[in-house]
C-alpha cells in the first residue's frame, strides 16, 4: 500500500474522536475562505466505506474556537429537535465529552462532524436552484426564531457592523502598513462616497428600529447542501457566525453571492451585475418562509440589505489587502483586491436596481402569497 504523508495526523485526531473502522485516505474540500475541511475516509467491517467531514478552524479568525463549538452544540441540537434529525448536522465527541479536540503539538483546533453525499453551488443560474437555497436558508431562520438568542457567543464582534468595518478600513488606509493604498484610491473612495448609505441598516439597529434575530451571518449559496439526485436542499452548514443579527444581512449576502453573474473574485467586472431573475427566485423561497414574523421596517430593508452587505465586504477584502491578506485564503498576490474591485462592480450595480428590487420583495409579502 502506498503511504501518503499528510501535512496533518488525521489518523490521530480520528482516534481522539473514537472514529470506527480503518483509516483509507483524506481529500481536501476547497471552497472556504476561512477554514481547512477536508473529507476522511474510513474502511468499516464488510469493506464499506465511510466519510467524516474533518475541519481545523481559523484560530486567528475565531479566537475563542471553544465558544464558536458551544453555539454549535445548541443550535445544532434545536435544529435536530425541530427537524425530527433528518438532515441534521452531527459534530462528534471526543472521549472526555467535547466536540472539538485540541491538537497542542500542532497547535491545532479540530472539529469532526458527519459526511453529506451533496453538491454545493457557487456560480448557479439555475433559479430552481436559487428558489431552494431560499427556502433552505428562511427555514433555516425560522427553525431559530425561538431560540433563546442570550446562549450565544458573539463568535466574532461586530462582523456585521458595516459602520465599524468602514471606520477600520479608512484607518488602516491612514497607517498604510504594506504601502499599497496608492494602489486603491478609487476604491477607497468609492467607499467613502457610499458610506452614509451603506450604514443605514447599522443605524437603524442602534436606533432599535430593526430587530436582532439568530441569524446565519454567512449565507453563501455554497453553505447550502443539495441532494446530488433529487436536488433538493438537504441542511445548512456552516454555522462558526450564527450570532444574533439581521434578517437583511442574511437575505442580502445570500443575493450578494448567488444572483451576481459572476464569481465573487471575478477579475473581469464588465462580467459582473446582479441578475434580477436570479434575485426573484431566491427572494421567492426565502421572504414566504418568514414574511408573518418581519416587521415592515425589516421587509422595507431587505434590498437595503444586499446593497450595504456587499459595501461592507468590499471594504473587508480591501482592508485585507491593505494589511497584508491576513485574515481571507489568497490564492495568489492581489487576490483581496481582485475580490474587492468585484464587490464594488457588484455594489454599484445594485444601487441601480434598488427599487426594483424592493418592489419585488414586497410582492412577496402580500397577503396570500
Ligand atoms: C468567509 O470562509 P467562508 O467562505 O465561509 C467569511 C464571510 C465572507 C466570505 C466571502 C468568518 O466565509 O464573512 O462573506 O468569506 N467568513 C468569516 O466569501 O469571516
Ligand atoms: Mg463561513
Amino acid at each position: 500500500m502506498v503511504h501518503i504523508e499528510y501535512e496533518y495526523d488525521f489518523e490521530h485526531v480520528g482516534k481522539m474522536f473514537r472514529l470506527p473502522g480503518k483509516f483509507l485516505r483524506v481529500e481536501t474540500i476547497s471552497g472556504g475562505l476561512i477554514n481547512r475541511t477536508y473529507r476522511v475516509v474510513y474502511e468499516r467491517e464488510g469493506g464499506w466505506e465511510k466519510s467524516y467531514l474533518f475541519q481545523k478552524i481559523n484560530t486567528h479568525v475565531f479566537k475563542k474556537p471553544e465558544e464558536v463549538m458551544e453555539n454549535i452544540d445548541h443550535v445544532t441540537t434545536h435544529i435536530y429537535k425541530k427537524r425530527g434529525g433528518v438532515n441534521a448536522l452531527h459534530f462528534h465527541h471526543t472521549e472526555d465529552g467535547k466536540n472539538y479536540y485540541v491538537d497542542e503539538a500542532q497547535e491545532c483546533f479540530w472539529r469532526v462532524r458527519n459526511y453529506f453525499d451533496s453538491v454545493t453551488f457557487d456560480v448557479c443560474n439555475d433559479v430552481q436552484i436559487l428558489y431552494l437555497a431560499g427556502v433552505a436558508f428562511g427555514s433555516f431562520q425560522n427553525d431559530l426564531r425561538d431560540f433563546d438568542a442570550t446562549l450565544l457567543h458573539e463568535t466574532i464582534k461586530d462582523f456585521h457592523n458595516t459602520q465599524k468595518r468602514l471606520e477600520t478600513l479608512f484607518a488602516d488606509a491612514e497607517l498604510d502598513p504594506c504601502g499599497r493604498v496608492h494602489e486603491v484610491t478609487e476604491e477607497l473612495a468609492y467607499i467613502k462616497s457610499v458610506q452614509k448609505k451603506a450604514c443605514v441598516l447599522t443605524e437603524m439597529l442602534d436606533a432599535g428600529r430593526l430587530p436582532l434575530r439568530v441569524t446565519h451571518n454567512d449565507t453563501k449559496i455554497n453553505n447550502v447542501l443539495f441532494d446530488p439526485e433529487t436536488r433538493c436542499p438537504l441542511t445548512v452548514i456552516d454555522l462558526d457566525t450564527v450570532m444574533p443579527g439581521l434578517v437583511a444581512h442574511d437575505f442580502g449576502d445570500a443575493v450578494r453571492f448567488a444572483a451576481n453573474t459572476a464569481a465573487e473574485d471575478e477579475p473581469d467586472v464588465s462580467k459582473i451585475s446582479l441578475d434580477l431573475e436570479q434575485f426573484t427566485a431566491f427572494a421567492e423561497g426565502f421572504v414566504p418562509c418568514l414574511k408573518d414574523c418581519l416587521t415592515s421596517d425589516e421587509i422595507n430593508t431587505l434590498a437595503q440589505g444586499v446593497f450595504c452587505i456587499t459595501v461592507e465586504l468590499a471594504s473587508r477584502f480591501l482592508d485585507d489587502y491593505i494589511t497584508g491578506d491576513q485574515y481571507f485564503k489568497t490564492l495568489y498576490e492581489g487576490h483581496n483586491l481582485v475580490r474587492a474591485r468585484a464587490q464594488i462592480a457588484l455594489a454599484k450595480d445594485i444601487e441601480t436596481k434598488l427599487e426594483e428590487m424592493q418592489g419585488i420583495v414586497s410582492r412577496f409579502c402580500m397577503p396570500g402569497r
